[in-house]
């Protein structure tokens, strides 16, 4: 059993005059990873997804540039984000079986609040859950997430599974990425100023996870509609 932490430790312990605990990093204005902040919810975060990667599977979309996409998407709540020949959005019928995307459940919604909450958004209310699923290999390449109505809200994202190096860039496609890796439990919380940043994820390594096997599993909640 790994160890538990929801327990306080030291390193829970705010820092100096900041409202961020020690194991928030600030990687941009208003980005903030919040280290391990999902291992105490991932016990309720996995038998919520069995439901509903049952009703909307895995799968490799195409894009409008004619390729497939390495990273395989699902969807949860009222809109779900698809790619196909024709472009990018969001829709309220997952395209595979033309009936609404299953429901958000309601320990994703509180745990992408919480975070939320901790990176100093309130009152975030996500809309769509994106699933993305990465096997060794997988990679998103470099990308602004503009699909959605209003960059007003923050994008919270969690990281369950094989570690991935992140790739955090600027407003422009050119401008230098820093690298920050994430792990199993991570959150990241992105906003404000930094809403359109380019990022991306680089290929997958192979490896083991305890909980999940050979996969990494990216929960991405956003305000799209
Ligand atoms: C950074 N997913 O689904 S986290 C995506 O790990 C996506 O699966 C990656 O990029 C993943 O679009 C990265 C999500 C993310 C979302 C929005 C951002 C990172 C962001 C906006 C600005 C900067
Ligand atoms: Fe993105």
């Amino acid at each position: 059993m790994h160890s538990d932490h929801s327990l306080p430790s030291t390193l829970d312990l705010f820092a100096g005059e900041d409202r961020q605990p020690a194991r928030t990093e600030q990687i941009g204005e208003q980005s903030y990873v919040l280290r391990g902040f999902a291992l105490p919810w991932v016990a309720r975060l996995l038998p919520a997804l069995e439901p509903v990667l049952l009703q909307a599977p895995f799968r490799n979309m195409a894009t409008p540039g004619g390729f497939t996409m390495s990273v395989a998407l699902s969807s949860c709540g009222t809109l779900g984000w698809t790619t196909d020949r024709s472009g990018y959005r969001y829709t309220r019928l997952d395209p595979l079986s033309d009936q609404p995307w299953p429901e958000m459940p309601a320990v994703f919604r509180e745990l992408a609040q919480a975070a939320a909450m901790a990176a100093g958004f309130s009152d975030f209310m996500p809309d769509a859950c994106l699933i993305n699923r990465y096997l060794p290999g997988a990679k998103m390449s470099l990308h602004q997430d503009k699909d959605e109505r209003s960059y007003a809200a923050p994008i919270v994202s969690v990281s369950l599974g094989l570690p991935a190096i992140f790739l955090f860039g600027g407003l422009k496609r050119s401008d230098k990425s820093r690298r920050v890796p994430l792990f199993h439990g991570d959150i990241v919380v992105w906003g404000g100023v930094d809403r359109l940043r380019y990022h991306g994820v680089l290929p997958l390594n192979e490896g083991h996870h305890p909980q999940l096997g050979a996969q990494r599993i990216n929960f991405t909640f956003r305000r799209a509609g």
